[in-house]
């Protein structure tokens, strides 16, 4: 049998209310044995069922009372108490919430009572891993609760909630149940080879495989790719010539002075992150060393690190100066990012010079394309600013977010569908190949079982100490 669990549910400190969470087969008795209702002599407040008995609360009705020191009748605070009988619970285990004044002294105070009457501290995540266990919720929708808690953007509360209420877990159900169709059909075609061996359609078998499995796995796969930024925040990097005026447009996308900001070349080095919201997406934002020919080491490796930060961008805002002709290295390095297929906003900065001295032309090998947009702005009088931060978000949401969308694996997924995928291929291969059944049956439950992970159907005890670990206490 469980043991019975207590935690603190609200965050530390000082707050309206404080809640204490109880979990397990004695979690009633031992929250009664320090709780004395207020109205427990009449009527109101007690159970229906024994009117004259020993205080019995209601499920799901709330009572107030207080909590008390049973050895000493002390009172400790003055609270509400509320029971949720299982299997209709969080856990799905007897649950009771003590919700009482939110000091962190008193918190402590109630949970050392109960402590005192046998409860046992609740892990990180325990309450959630039971509602796992015993089977109330698969465990995409158990990673679902965290992503709720940790979420940076209302985008990613969107998608946590989908996924909280199953959607990723119904599509990984369809996914297994193709898989289990197909290998019943071929384990049949082992054991009874007289009877199946004939009529089995290898093609056909094949095909199904194709079109009810690995298609959906590899658009899931793509999902995580292409979304993932709903989950972690769009990573923008700032690039350009030494001067143009990064730091400065940095500065403003963030609304504070960031980055330092001189006339003279060379000035950004290292790195300077910050973050804004953009549509509700969190934007983390990267201002980095001016990317031109260098003898100066220091610049050199900036630079090169400078490279590293552009193969993980999302969008790159390539920066160049409305005073300046665009330089040879800058065209070069314009090429050089097309063919790595970015997505680019051209920024314009310093718009704001007078038209004399407006020397940059825009050269005709810059195309604006569905990738490659451009902008105007002025980072010295702030002007255009908005707007290229709605050319941001165009593009990364060139349509509306459907519920689909909002279905995005995290990287456990992925590498789960990745192994599927890979099995599945080694079982289409081996069909085509026709190969023994027995070897198209090991890849398929080699793929089962790697979907099957994903929502906990089989999964290693190390795992699910990893995904609860990141849970806090008292969820
Ligand atoms: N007129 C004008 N000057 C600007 C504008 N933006 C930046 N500057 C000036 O350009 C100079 C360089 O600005 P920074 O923001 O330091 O340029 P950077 O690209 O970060 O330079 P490095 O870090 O050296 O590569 C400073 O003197 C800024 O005041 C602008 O919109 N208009
Ligand atoms: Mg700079």
């Amino acid at each position: 049998m469980n043991s019975t669990i207590a935690a603190i549910a609200t965050p530390p400190g000082h707050g309206g209310i404080g809640i204490i969470k109880l979990s397990g087969p004695q979690s009633v008795d031992i929250a009664l044995s320090i709780f004395r209702p207020k109205f427990a002599s009449s009527q109101a407040g007690r159970d229906s069922a024994t009117p004259s008995g020993p205080f019995s609360p209601k499920s799901r009705y709330l009572y107030y009372g207080h909590v008390v020191d049973a050895d000493s009748e002390n009172v400790i605070d003055e609270v509400l108490l509320v029971v949720m009988r299982g299997p209709r619970s969080y856990t799905t285990e007897d649950v009771v919430e003590i919700q009482s004044h939110a000091g962190p002294v008193v918190l402590k105070k109630i949970l050392n009572a109960l402590i005192k009457r046998g409860i046992r501290l609740a892990d990180p995540g325990e309450f959630t891993r039971r509602a796992f266990l015993n089977g109330r919720i698969d465990l995409t929708q158990a990673e679902a609760v965290v992503d709720i808690i940790n979420a940076r953007s209302e985008k990613a509360v969107d998608m946590a909630v989908a996924q909280v209420s199953g959607e990723l877990n119904r599509i990984i159900q369809e996914l297994r149940a193709s898989l289990i169709e197909s290998l019943t059909y071929v384990e049949a075609a082992i054991d009874f080879p007289d009877e199946v061996d004939a009529d089995i359609d290898t093609a056909a078998l094949a095909a199904h495989l194709d079109s009810a499995v690995f298609e959906k796995i590899h658009n899931l796969i793509s999902r995580t790719n292409d979304q993932n930024f709903l989950r972690d925040g769009l990573k923008i990097v700032i690039i350009g010539a030494p001067n143009v005026g990064k730091s400065s447009l940095m500065n403003r996308l963030v609304d504070k002075d960031r980055s330092i900001v001189t006339d003279i070349p060379g000035t950004t080095r290292d790195f300077i992150e910050d973050a804004f919201v953009v549509n509700g997406v969190p934007v983390v934002v990267t201002d980095t060393a001016g990317l031109h020919e260098t003898p100066d080491p220091v610049e050199q490796i900036g630079m090169d690190k400078a490279w590293a930060y552009i193969s993980g961008a999302d969008i790159l805002l390539f920066t160049v100066d409305a005073g300046n002709p665009v330089s040879e290295a800058a065209l070069t390095l314009f090429t050089k990012l097309e063919q790595a297929q970015k997505k680019i906003i051209i920024v314009v900065n310093k718009t704001d010079l007078p038209d004399d001295q407006q020397a940059f032309q825009f050269p005709a090998q810059w195309q604006e394309k569905e990738n490659i947009t451009s902008t105007r702005i002025s980072a010295l009088y702030n002007r255009g600013i908005d707007e290229l931060k709605s050319q941001i978000s165009n593009l990364v949401f060139n349509s509306d977010i459907t519920i689909e969308d909002k279905i995005v694996p995290n990287l456990r997924h992925k590498l789960c569908l990745e192994n599927a995928l890979s099995a599945l291929k080694k079982a289409s291969d081996g069909l085509e190949q026709s190969l023994p059944f027995e070897l198209i049956a090991i890849d398929l439950t080699t793929a089962l079982d790697a979907v099957s992970e994903i929502t906990g159907e089989t999964v290693k005890p190390d795992i699910l100490d990893n995904i609860f670990s990141r849970f806090c206490i008292g969820k």
